[in-house]
């Protein structure tokens, strides 16, 4: 694994990094204007006082901390995506792959980057008890101790039974600023999170708790697109409708089911998904850099 000089030099003298990953850009956006995103994401970090650690797989390798041409490259062409299981298998293979949140947090927090912000979370996809399909996110969130940042999990998944999993997984959620379990590209899931955390201050209280106590599931901090950039509701749910038919007809499953719902989206919506897509990670990569900060501050 490599990190970039510029995160190992934050990490071991206590300056605010926050892990961003690469699957968001390279599977979840649609080019070239992917990589704008993955760079403004970056600089947004920089202007906070922030180091960026954007995680991928350049040639086998895990890197924490993409240089700038690693993250054209891994945004340009079709790579892997890969979850924590596949890390080894890519590596061995010496190919290039873009990292999930399975994955880009098991990297960033074996480099001592503990923040990472992303836009939704995979979970339990509608149709599992039939399929099984559920996101290694889960499990690996259950056995990572860092903190997400996200706009909940992707309403292409089933949202309830993805809570109930992550109750049983034991990964603590809290909204963040607001007691509704936010809905990725709306404000608002339709249903109810227990604890509201109201500021950086308090993330960083219970990430403190959680480590003296040697909790080893990852603190989920649910922060939802702001409401004038959520895509309009009653717009979500028929696209959505839609893509789930089109995915039902094509006989799309597996790993290309994310990025297939969410480019069927993007084009249904002549874009207004893909800019609520991108409110959301853009007010998530603010939140986690306050929560950085607030981190460093108090270390
Ligand atoms: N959120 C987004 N866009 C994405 C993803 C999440 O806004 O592309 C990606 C993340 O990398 C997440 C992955 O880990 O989708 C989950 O995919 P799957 O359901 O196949 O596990
Ligand atoms: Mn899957």
């Amino acid at each position: 694994m490599r990190v970039a000089a510029d995160v190992a030099a934050a990490v071991s003298t206590g300056v605010p990094v926050v892990a961003l990953e690469s699957t968001l850009f390279a599977h979840g956006l649609p080019r070239p204007g992917n990589l704008e995103v993955a760079r403004e994401l970056e600089a947004l970090l920089r202007e906070s006082g922030v180091v960026p650690a954007t995680v991928g797989i350049v040639g086998g390798n895990p890197v924490v901390g993409l240089s700038d041409d690693e993250i054209e490259l891994l945004g340009s062409k079709e790579v892997a995506k890969a979850s924590t299981r596949d890390i080894p298998l890519a590596s061995a293979l010496g190919v290039h792959a873009a990292t999930t949140v399975a994955a880009t947090s098991w990297l960033a927090y074996r480099a001592g980057v503990r923040i990472f912000a992303t836009g939704g979370l995979g979970g339990v996809h509608r149709g599992a008890s039939e399929t099984f399909d559920e996101s290694p996110d889960l499990p690996a969130l259950a056995r990572t101790p860092v903190t997400v940042v996200c706009a909940g999990v992707k309403s292409i998944l089933d949202v309830g039974a993805t809570l109930e999993r992550f109750e049983t997984l034991g990964v603590s959620i809290a909204g963040y600023r607001t007691d509704r379990f936010p809905g990725f590209l709306v404000a608002d899931s339709g249903f109810p999170v227990t604890w509201v955390l109201d500021g950086p201050d308090e993330v960083v209280a219970a990430m403190r708790l959680r480590d003296e106590l040697s909790i080893r599931a990852a603190l989920v901090v649910a922060s939802p697109v702001p409401s004038d950039q959520q895509l309009d509701p009653a717009t979500h749910d028929r696209l959505l409708a839609e893509a789930l038919d089109a995915a039902a007809m094509q006989g799309v499953s597996g790993q290309a089911i994310t990025p297939f719902l969410l480019d069927h989206m993007q084009r249904g919506s002549a874009g207004a998904s893909l800019e609520a897509n991108i409110a959301a990670v853009r007010n998530n990569v603010l939140v986690a850099a306050a929560i950085a900060r607030a981190d460093a501050a108090t270390q």
